[in-house]
């Protein structure tokens, strides 16, 4: 008999999020991208899921993406679209029309920042957004997310 599959949630990091751990550590953190996407599948794991972690720095390819975790019935996302979650209405319609339930996640304090940042597109489509924790509030939405979704955690 098949076994069901592992029920998936998509990490999805934009534009100059490959630069994690590379420069600015005084906003971003030492931390790599391979660094956030290990702390996220390993959280995942911790509730049953998998984590399928993809980083873009174009935007019509991070829409694909959302638009591939409707396909593969993916029952959350994670996204933290850097700087298009400041522009992008594009995103915030993909994430509309895909209805599936969804964290933005900032490594800095957006709203601590210059006033630009303060307004996001993303968040909008959200049901939670976290900013501020560094590479900690990609575990903290997972843990949040897992909760949304009714995912337990396996003894
Ligand atoms: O705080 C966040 O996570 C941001 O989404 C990061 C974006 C920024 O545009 C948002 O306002 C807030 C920028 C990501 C740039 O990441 C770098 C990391 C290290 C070195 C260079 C860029």
């Amino acid at each position: 008999m098949a076994e069901a599959s592992t029920a998936t949630i998509y990490v999805l990091n934009g534009p100059n999020l490959n630069m994690l751990g590379t420069r600015e550590p005084e906003t971003y953190g030492h931390a790599k991208l391979a660094d956030v996407e290990k702390l996220c599948a390993e959280t995942a794991t911790q509730f049953g899921l998998k984590a399928d972690c993809r980083q873009s720095n174009r935007e019509g390819e991070l829409i694909d993406f959302i638009h591939e975790a409707h396909a593969s019935n993916a029952v959350g996302i994670i996204i933290n679209a850097g700087g298009y979650s400041h522009t992008s209405i594009a995103l915030h319609d993909a994430l509309v029309a895909v209805k599936i339930p969804t964290v933005e996640v900032h490594i800095s304090n957006i709203h601590a920042r210059e006033s630009f940042r303060h307004h996001s597109f993303t968040a909008k489509a959200a049901f939670a957004s976290l900013c501020g924790f560094g590479i900690d509030g990609y575990r903290l939405a997972v843990n949040g997310l897992a909760a949304k979704i009714g995912a337990k955690a396996k003894t």
